[in-house]
């Protein structure tokens, strides 16, 4: 009988005991360390390490209660959806997920590789740092993730047991309220809108009934369109970067969904990125930020059509035509889901440090109106939005008109 036979939240001292009894990594008495360096919303992270050596490993704990509110209760079973889904993309997109070691069912934990020679990506671009295989690697990890596990190239009722597995409802709820929902009514009173915008916001989302007719309809593709296992919470703190390196993490909100909120919610948070770089003078880092916007959406485009012509299977789909179709139909969700993304971390609960930390009020006031304007365009245009230089225009009108 074992104390970790029975679920409990670890602490630091828990974990290293954890580690030497459940894991096979470490030699016996080996001399471990343990910090908590969970970062996120949700889960608990440990970064175990061997004094001494290069070993180390990272157990990821979830709670019963989210860190982001002791209210908010979601099943422990995301960190099984976590530890699959990124074994399963480690097949599609090698080299740009961290290696899962081992998934404890009854403590909710999984071990996996530790990527601390990496920066976490939102913090890196705060430092208005530039990586220049970015938009390479999430190009490729989206094509690869998203396009190969659709029915336009999968056994259709080998995807369907995929649906059926990674059903994902809490945490679906979670974005079904939080970004479809609450940021255009307020209805749980859990909305933070900054005082200087607060007549702005009422205008432009809370009053703006032709906008929640749109948004309603992205909510439902987003709740009926199960289109891709997507990784269902892709902004920058879900990325690990180095120079030579992109590794996507943290895809417990993942579920059979459309494309094009996976690739919205990256363009949506590279905006951020700009918005942290346009309030502090960093000009270089600005046009980075917009080309590898843009070079992420060109090259998806490409690489999307050459895997369709490699790798679909369904007769159909090879129909004259429809390729290019399909295609536009992610790009005008893409369009979308940026959209909802750069209002929902603008106005709700759930918010960026990239704009929070902006410490001049009326740089940060003038960043949220750019996010709000150019998402709204995002919203109502979606079906123009076809290249990357479409979705930086909406960016750079979005900064005229907020001025
Ligand atoms: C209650 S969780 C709030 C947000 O954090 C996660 O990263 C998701 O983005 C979620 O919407
Ligand atoms: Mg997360």
């Amino acid at each position: 009988m074992s104390r970790f036979d029975k679920y409990f939240l670890m602490n630091e001292s828990d974990v290293i005991e954890y580690v030497k009894e459940k894991l096979d990594f470490f030699e016996a008495g080996a001399n471990l360390t343990v910090k908590e360096i969970g970062d996120g919303n949700l889960n608990y992270v440990f970064r175990v390490v061997e004094e001494g050596t290069d070993k180390s490993v990272i157990i990821k704990q979830a709670g019963e209660a989210l860190r982001i509110s002791a209210e908010m209760k979601v099943s422990t079973d995301r960190n099984r959806i976590e530890a699959e889904i990124l074994q399963i993309q480690d097949r599609y997109a090698p080299g740009l997920v961290p290696k899962i070691y081992n998934y404890d069912t009854v403590m909710c934990a999984c071990a996996m590789e530790d990527l601390s020679d990496h920066e976490l990506m939102r913090y890196a671009l705060m430092k208005h740092k530039i990586f220049p295989r970015f938009a390479d690697d999430i190009s490729t990890y989206l094509v690869n993730t998203l396009l190969k596990t659709s029915d336009v190239v999968m056994d259709h009722k080998a995807k369907k047991a995929l649906v059926k597995s990674f059903i994902n409802p809490e945490l679906c709820e979670i974005t079904e309220d939080l970004v479809l929902t609450e940021p255009y009514n307020d209805v749980n009173k859990r909305n933070l809108v900054f005082e200087k915008n607060a007549d702005f916001v009422k205008e432009q989302l809370y009053n703006d009934k032709a906008l929640h007719l749109e948004v309603a309809k992205i909510k439902f593709e987003f709740m009926n369109n199960a289109q891709a296992l997507i990784h269902g919470d892709l902004h920058t703190g879900s990325i690990f970067v180095k120079e030579n390196s992109t590794r996507v993490f943290d895809p417990e909100f993942a579920f059979y969904g459309p494309m094009g909120y996976d690739i919205g919610n990256v363009m949506a948070n590279l905006f951020f990125a700009w918005d942290n770089g346009n309030a502090a003078g960093a000009s270089a880092f600005c046009d980075w930020v917009l080309k590898a916007a843009a070079d992420t959406i060109d090259l998806f485009n490409k690489k999307f059509l050459e895997c369709f012509d490699e790798y679909a299977t369904d007769v159909m789909a090879k129909t004259d035509g429809f390729k290019q179709h399909y295609l536009n139909t992610v790009l005008s969700d893409t369009a979308a889901y940026a959209g909802t993304e750069l209002i929902r971390r603008t106005v709700g609960m759930a918010q960026v440090k990239d704009v929070t930390t902006i410490a001049d009020a009326e740089k940060r006031a003038y960043a949220e109106r750019v996010n709000i304007l150019c998402a709204k365009d995002f919203i109502m245009n979606r079906k123009a939005f076809k290249t990357g230089a479409d979705f930086v225009a909406a960016l750079k009108r979005a900064a005229q008109a907020a001025q």
